[in-house]
């Protein structure tokens, strides 16, 4: 396959954002065929940029600066500050790391992370993200469809969840010294949410290996839930026949559900969520049902009360 390289880009002082950018550029006027053949940073990526989706939004949709998104977030495992993670997650050691398979699944095994992921092709899927605190970014993630992986680990006709565990070592995570919330941090999805094609296990962002404060070196996005459903530094990935429970649920339950829809009409019980700031903007934006991926998911919770189920 004939490579086809972006413009000559000086390399010392550009910006992962800047990289990222210019090569959406250079992609954008080269045509569908350059798509394919142009070489990520991480070799191996397939173009697969379906541009955050949701109506007439895409010009909006601008990403947010790489120092925002690696520079403000939650990862409590290393504080609780918006600025903790990135400032602390340098004692996290993402290599090597295994992963371990377990519960209602054919091949329940301790995997070494490229055993598990090596298969698979990472996607670049642009995606709005939205925290249950009222602020949103655009993130240009890198990962594989969490269908593919689940569909090559053959969950059993009794699988119905799976529940996804943060590393729990308050070595490599200071802030599991103290008890904000009860470690590790557990999130979990019913099984046909965790097998859209939307639902993402990220290995990247901007085109490069994740960021330790993101989640290295595996993580969870699911673009049109509320942040926290995304857990980081993932170890284990277990199969369920019962709902599992998730930590903010078990910290708050009225206040996060297991469900967790970005939803507008319900609010927080100590907030609205009819608005959100987009990092990087002044004036507060709607927030749309679904994060604006009501097109792609609604028909997941058809006949629920979303209400109740939030
Ligand atoms: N293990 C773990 N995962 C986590 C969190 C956390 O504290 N611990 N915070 C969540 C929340 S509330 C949000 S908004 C996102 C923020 O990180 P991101 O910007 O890298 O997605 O991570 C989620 N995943
Ligand atoms: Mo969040």
């Amino acid at each position: 396959m004939r490579l086809i390289r972006p413009p000559d880009i000086p390399s010392a002082d550009i910006t992962p954002e800047q990289l990222y950018l210019r090569r959406r550029e250079f992609l954008a006027g080269a045509g569908a065929a350059a798509w394919a053949a142009l070489p990520l940073p991480l070799g191996l990526a397939t173009r697969d940029a379906r541009p955050a989706a949701g109506k007439g939004r895409a010009a909006d949709d601008k990403p947010t600066p790489y120092e925002d998104v690696t520079g403000y977030n939650n990862f409590y495992e290393f504080g609780t500050a918006k600025d903790d993670p990135r400032r602390n997650a340098h004692t996290l050691r993402p290599r090597p790391w295994t992963v371990e398979v377990a519960g209602e699944v054919k091949r329940p095994a301790r995997y070494a992370l490229d055993d598990l992921l090596r298969p698979h092709r990472p996607v670049e899927r642009t995606y709005r993200m939205r925290c249950v605190e009222g602020w949103s970014m655009v993130i240009p993630w890198l990962g594989i469809p969490f269908r593919d992986i689940i569909a090559r680990l053959e969950p059993t006709s009794r699988a119905k969840y799976v529940e996804l565990t943060t590393l729990h070592d308050p070595q490599q995570m200071p802030g599991q010294r103290s008890r904000v919330l009860d470690w590790p941090y557990v999130e979990g999805l019913r099984m046909d949410e965790a097998t859209h094609p939307l639902t993402l296990i990220v290995t990247g962002l901007y085109g490069r290996a994740l960021p330790n404060q993101n989640g290295a070196p595996l993580r969870l996005a699911v673009p049109w839930k509320y942040g926290f459903k995304g857990a980081k530094s993932l170890v284990r990935i277990r199969f369920t026949e019962q709902q599992p429970r998730n930590t903010w649920n078990l910290a708050a339950p009225d206040e996060y559900g297991f469900y967790a829809n970005v939803n507008p009409e319900v609010d927080h019980p100590r907030w609205s969520q009819r608005t959100e700031r987009r990092i990087g903007e002044f004036r507060r934006r709607p927030t749309l049902p679904f994060n604006g991926y009501a097109d792609e998911v609604a028909s997941l919770y058809a006949g629920m009360d979303l209400r109740r189920n939030f």
